[in-house]
């Protein structure tokens, strides 16, 4: 296997006998040959659109299905076999109806299950020699599983955008081909361009179903009550889980990317829904076990399932772990059955209490807008100096500490916006505010990125700037999985430079391809803590 697709790649250049994530080597086979597959599947899918032949199913479906390959998402070979086939027989299909014909291999390949494991060989990220070429296509796939994930994420609330899929199919056929070097690098920026575009539709769904996201004082202490805890970023699953679970006397808990779920109006009008429990995904194994109750997977990250809780975790949606039971897709119409966790969790004990007190958060743009005089106010004066975006993930290195050290150290002029569960790295210090102004805005899931590229936007046009490099607004940026990478192409499109990468920079990343960033838009690796902070406040 070769895998190099999250941050925690083996050696800092890839995982070759089995993923520090968990994946196994015949799991990344399969997801490999999913990827392929879907290549092929895009480029009849571009002769369909040019015949209008092209439904929304084919874009969703291929946003499902690369979905399915993001970090710590789906570790399940049979589902990831269902997906293979089922990209085959779609493929297929629109050949007949389009009358598509050509000799690719990509187009053509229709092995059976017995064949899939020596054609993933054939097909993984290393059967590409060039390693600029190699580089440049796995950004640019690894930013479409990141915009993948979002899109079906608003999709399940009913929001779709065709020009959305039709980037994304134009873009994986576009990897079959021989493309210029421009070009690609035109299709990566192009596929930050669209990243907006999904973000915002996301934005507009979450927000126009759920209400906007208000300061809120979020519980991360624990009742009597057995409880159920929900982890991953899909919305609709925590509407549904609310719902079913009222009235039956089991609580509902957050874990690390649901904690903004307590943000949303439509979820607060809940009294059983209690608060967050724990942290980021990396400590699961720990939470979920002193958590007693049944845990819902609906997305990544699912690390390693212990035994401890190997019987009450369940997985929806796109995420997957073997042996694990898997809720069903709601049927047209209806909703997801959740009703078999919700006796599960009768049967269990309350959760084991492992912290207590409340973190604030839910100042995603449209609260932050409603703050704007005294944001705008506080600037002019000088209380507030810089912001410093200290959005994205977070992950087990200990390298990790980092983020909370800059936390620590940013003088008591500066605020921090973040979202994502790289906040878990600061957002229970008590680093207090500025006039009242909380110096850890927290805007929500990683996708609520949008809320913070919003503000900025918002707070360039109020000091009537040309360049939004010329704000007070410094990036450093924690990644890990691919959801990252979309939102870090996202901002290179809208113009944001100087931004911190860390704690390292991606492997799939070619000294090439880095040349090209840093030169373009001074992207760099973070350095020592202090140095680092100095920098930041001096703008740099
Ligand atoms: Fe390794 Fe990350 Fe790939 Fe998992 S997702 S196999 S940890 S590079
Ligand atoms: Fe975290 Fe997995 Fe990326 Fe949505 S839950 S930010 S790592």
């Amino acid at each position: 296997m070769f895998c190099f697709q999250c941050q925690e790649a083996a050696k800092g250049t890839g995982c070759t006998i089995a993923g520090v994530c968990g994946k196994k080597e015949d799991t990344a086979g399969l997801q490999d040959l999913l990827v392929y597959n879907l290549k092929g599947l895009a480029v009849v899918a571009e002769e369909a659109k040019s015949q209008n032949k092209l439904d929304e199913s084919i874009g969703l479906f291929i946003c499902q299905a690369l979905f399915a390959t993001i970090t710590n998402a789906n570790f399940d070979n049979q589902r990831i076999k269902e997906l293979i086939k089922t990209t085959i027989a779609k493929r297929d299909t629109l050949k007949l109806s389009t009358g598509f014909n050509s000799n690719e291999d990509v187009v053509n390949w229709s092995g059976v299950e017995s064949e899939y494991t020596a054609k993933a060989a054939q097909v993984g990220v290393l059967s590409q020699p060039n390693e600029d070429v190699r580089s440049l296509r796995e950004l640019l796939i690894y930013g479409l599983k990141g915009m993948a994930a979002y899109t079906d994420h608003a999709a399940m609330l009913g929001f779709q955008n065709n020009d959305i899929y039709e980037f994304m199919i134009s873009a994986l056929a576009g990897t079959t081909r021989e493309l210029s070097v421009e070009e690609m690098i035109g299709q990566v920026l192009k596929c930050g361009e669209v990243a907006v575009t999904a973000m915002a539709l996301l934005d507009e769904a979450n927000t126009s179903t759920y209400g906007n996201p208000e300061i809120t004082k979020v519980n991360i202490g624990v009742r009597n009550n057995p409880g159920i805890l929900i982890s991953g970023h899909d919305l609709k699953d925590m509407e549904e889980l609310l719902k079913q679970t009222e009235g039956t006397g089991v609580d509902v808990y957050t874990h690390s990317e649901m904690l903004p779920a307590n943000y949303y109006p439509e979820f607060k009008k809940y009294d059983h829904f209690v608060g967050n429990y724990g942290n980021a995904w990396w400590q699961q194994d720990k939470e979920f076990t002193s958590f007693n109750g049944p845990i819902l997977m609906t997305t990544n990250c699912i690390t390693p399932v212990k035994d401890a809780y190997r019987d009450r975790i369940y997985t929806t949606g796109m995420a997957g772990w073997p042996g694990v039971t898997h809720i069903a897709e709601r049927p047209d119409g209806g909703n997801k059955d959740f009703s078999e966790i919700i006796e599960k969790a009768k049967s269990c004990p309350a959760p084991v209490e492992i912290e207590t007190g409340e973190i604030v958060g839910g100042f995603a743009h449209a609260q932050v807008m409603a703050l704007a005089d005294k944001v705008v106010d506080a600037v002019k004066s000088g209380a507030i100096k810089r912001f410093v975006v200290m959005a994205g993930c977070d992950g087990r290195h200990t390298s990790r500490s980092y983020f909370t050290e800059v936390a620590q150290e940013l003088p008591q002029d500066a605020v921090i916006l973040t979202a994502g569960c790289a906040k878990y790295r600061y957002n229970k210090l008590d680093l207090g505010d500025i006039g009242g102004i909380p110096r850890v805005l927290d805007a929500g899931q990683c996708n609520d990125s949008y809320s913070l590229a919003y503000i900025a936007l918002k707070l360039k046009e109020v000091f009537e700037l040309d360049d939004i490099n010329d704000l007070p607004i410094s990036y450093d940026i924690a990644w890990y999985e691919q959801k990252a990478v979309v939102v870090l192409l996202a901002l290179l499109h809208l113009g944001v430079k100087h931004i911190r990468l860390g704690p390292t920079l991606p492997a799939f990343l070619s000294p090439n391809v880095a040349k090209v960033l840093v030169e373009n838009f001074d992207i760099k690796p973070i350095g020592e803590v202090k140095t680092d902070v100095a920098a930041i406040m001096a703008g740099k």
